[in-house]
């Protein structure tokens, strides 16, 4: 008999015969209690849980004791308890390199699309604007040669400073616990601490993963320290943001604009003040979603639920301690 795993995510039609090659698949749409509680037997008998973006708890685990290890489609893990994971001896396995280049991609992409006002021009031009003629009000601001700051130097943040200063000529700030060798070396960048980064930068890049050291790191005092020409990027998580402030800043002109990928709630709620701003680029969380790089996460989010099981977790394990 195949071990069991429930699968609470959607895969391409080859991964999951690839899942079910190796063990007997229960399929659930999401991990709240009612779908838990009825397939009460499936969650009991489970080795495995594969999927993305749902809450992963010591409640849900209670529900699982067989379960020896979980594989997440993404590379944040802010939703899972990793202590609790950590006291019952489950592995967490995620995909921290298959989305890097896409990702550092969508930052680029906020960049521009934010000192361009590119958004916010094509849709003037759809309104027939255009024929009216432009001018400076049209215009936007220089993304070349100005100072990129990155707070959060890891895969991701490297590969923007890559696209930022080999592309664009950008001199790299970075914000980070420890130096990044490769980074300095490469792209000339230079770590300080997040002070100086918010006082030089004109792109203030946050690519952090949500821990409680990260929630709420941007706020008033923070926002008041960046250039009124400032603008400020978020790719990495919503929380970290401390979103009222950030709206301050923005209608109170201490920053120029921003563009944003994740949000404190997500989806963003219709009534957000953010919607209604013509100087914020609001994207829904899509920093990884291509087709490619969605496939390769879902591919490796497989692989590695396969090789935790078999306790090989020498790569993509969070807590390889517990093996
Ligand atoms: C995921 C992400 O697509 O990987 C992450 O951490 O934020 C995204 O790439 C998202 O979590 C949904 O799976």
């Amino acid at each position: 008999m195949k071990p069991s795993v429930i699968l609470y995510k959607k895969l391409p039609d080859n991964l999951l015969r690839r899942l079910e090659a190796h063990f007997t698949v229960t399929r659930v749409h999401d991990l709240r209690e009612e779908t838990v509680r009825s397939h009460a037997q499936a969650f009991k008998e489970a080795v495995g849980l594969l999927g993305s973006s749902e809450k992963v708890d010591a409640a849900l685990l209670d529900n699982m004791p067989a379960l020896r290890a979980t594989s997440t489609i993404s590379v944040g893990y802010d939703n899972f308890d990793v202590e609790a994971l950590n006291a019952r001896k489950v592995l967490l396995m995620h995909t921290p390199t298959a989305l890097t280049e896409t990702v550092a991609d969508t930052l680029m992409a906020l960049i521009l699309s934010s000192a361009r006002r590119v958004v916010e021009v094509a849709e003037r031009v759809k309104a027939g604007e255009w024929t009216k003629g432009i001018g400076p009000d049209w215009f936007g601001t220089d993304v070349h040669h100005k100072t990129i700051g990155i707070v959060g130097m890891g895969r991701i943040g490297l590969a923007l400073a890559q696209r930022a200063n080999l592309g664009f000529g950008m001199p790299v700030l970075y914000n980070a616990r420890r130096q990044h060798k490769e980074a300095e070396a490469r792209f000339n960048a230079r770590h300080c601490d997040l002070d100086t980064l918010l006082q030089e930068a004109d792109f203030v890049c946050s690519i952090l993963p949500l821990t409680d050291e990260t929630r709420h790191l941007f706020g008033a005092a923070q926002f008041a320290k960046m250039k009124s020409s400032a603008i400020f990027i978020n790719a990495g998580r919503g929380p970290v943001v401390n979103e009222k402030a950030l709206i301050a800043a923005l209608k109170e002109g201490e920053i120029m604009a921003a563009g944003l990928d994740v949000f404190e709630q997500e989806p963003l709620s219709v009534e957000s003040p953010l919607l209604s701003m013509p100087n914020v680029v609001a994207l829904p969380h899509i920093g990884s979603a291509t087709h490619e790089t969605r496939y390769n996460m879902a591919a490796t989010a497989v692989d590695n639920l396969i090789d935790a099981l078999n306790g090989n977790v020498e790569k993509n394990c969070v807590n390889p301690q517990v093996a």
